[in-house]
């Protein structure tokens, strides 16, 4: 195989894009290598997950009631490790933890940036051999530096973020990243255990082929969606069709598809889940902003998502997010015409 080896690493992307800023201290490339360099580690756990005995349940519920894999509390132990032992993060919040984690040691306190992930979304897909993911989104924080981080540090409007990304863990694995002027993807060449440039300057297609939606729970959404799913359901070549339908169960997943190819992903209120079941602050938050610099639209049925003012850690959302022709006749069905602000 010809590998090209001129091909940037993250690290050195990072590091180049850095010296656009004169200011800059680096902080943010160094907590984005050592995101890197925890998701390498996952990543050989989730190769091996077949092989060993890290598969299946921990055998306890996390913080939202729901069943934990061993996958999980492992993934979740490399970033908040590689992240507390890093010289840029005061704390973080994890899909995980039931409450934050401020960083008790001076380097941390010093710190800039405070960190929330999912450690390995779509988990329900580890048994089965499907792709699973990491989300995360970087705010700077809002208490003193030298102090412990602070809640009020965690509930930040998704709008402030400073960065956010997502591993894909699939038939390759990949890093994406966004700050405020673009979005990257590095593909892992796991001959040199690097993560290298391979999608620079990521832009979604105004409008796509694919919508991805859970079926199963059709009769549950309100009448806007269940419209909006039977248009997609009636394209035709003569207005953008036909649609395909894609749902793979791990967002992660089927975000990256849709930010990639075009396309519109939904997850939205239900009976069963009246608030939604997707997380705003590990889940949507960190999407909606790199789905928006890409230059799509996410919001929640009603609102822009990175407009929300959180009020707890683990409040859930529905979610709407991808191209942005898709997600305006999304709003036409949902609104009957008006525009979602944002
Ligand atoms: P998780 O954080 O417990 O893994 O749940 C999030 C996942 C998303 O990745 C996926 O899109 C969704 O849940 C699937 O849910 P459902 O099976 O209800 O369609
Ligand atoms: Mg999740």
């Amino acid at each position: 195989m010809n590998v090209n080896r001129t091909v940037l690493t993250l690290d050195e992307f990072t590091i180049q894009s850095l010296r656009q800023f004169p200011h800059a201290t680096g902080e943010l490339s160094t907590l984005l290598r050592d995101i890197g360099l925890a998701a390498k580690r996952v990543n050989v756990e989730v190769n091996k997950a077949g092989l060993v005995d890290i598969l299946g349940d921990a055998g306890t519920m996390n913080v939202q009631g729901e069943e934990v894999k061993k996958l999980d509390l492992f993934a979740n132990n490399q970033f908040m490790g590689v992240l507390q032992r890093g010289i840029s993060c005061a704390g973080i919040a994890s899909e995980e933890l039931d409450d934050f984690v401020a960083f008790d040691d001076e380097m941390s306190k010093n710190s800039k940036y405070v960190c929330l992930f999912d450690p390995l979304d779509g988990s329900g897909n580890i048994d089965v051999n499907v792709s699973i993911g990491t989300i995360f989104g970087i705010y700077r924080r809002k208490s003193p530096r030298g102090t412990l981080a602070a809640k009020e540090d965690f509930l930040q409007r998704g709008l402030e973020q400073v960065a956010a990304g997502y591993i894909v863990y699939g038939s390759s694995t990949m890093f994406v990243y966004a700050t405020r002027r673009g979005v990257n993807g590095f593909t892992l060449d796991p001959s040199v255990g690097e993560f290298c440039l391979s999608h620079p300057n990521i832009k979604i297609p105004d409008s796509g082929n694919f919508y991805s939606v859970n079926h199963g729970n059709f009769f549950q959404y309100e009448d806007g969606v269940k419209e909006y799913i039977a248009r997609c359901q009636n394209k035709t070549p003569e207005n953008g069709g036909p649609y395909t339908q894609r749902y793979i169960g791990s967002m992660v997943a089927d975000v990256h598809r849709n930010l990639i190819k075009g396309g519109i992903f939904m997850y939205p209120l239900t009976k069963d889940k009246p608030q939604g079941k997707l997380r705003l602050l590990y889940e949507c938050n960190p999407f909606a902003f790199i789905v928006e610099v890409a230059g799509g639209k996410a919001t929640d049925g009603h609102q822009r998502i990175l407009e929300i003012v959180p009020t707890e850690l683990h409040q859930r959302s529905a979610f709407f997010v991808g191209s942005k022709n898709m997600m305006a006749e999304l709003e036409e069905c949902l609104t009957g015409g008006k525009q979602v602000a944002g």
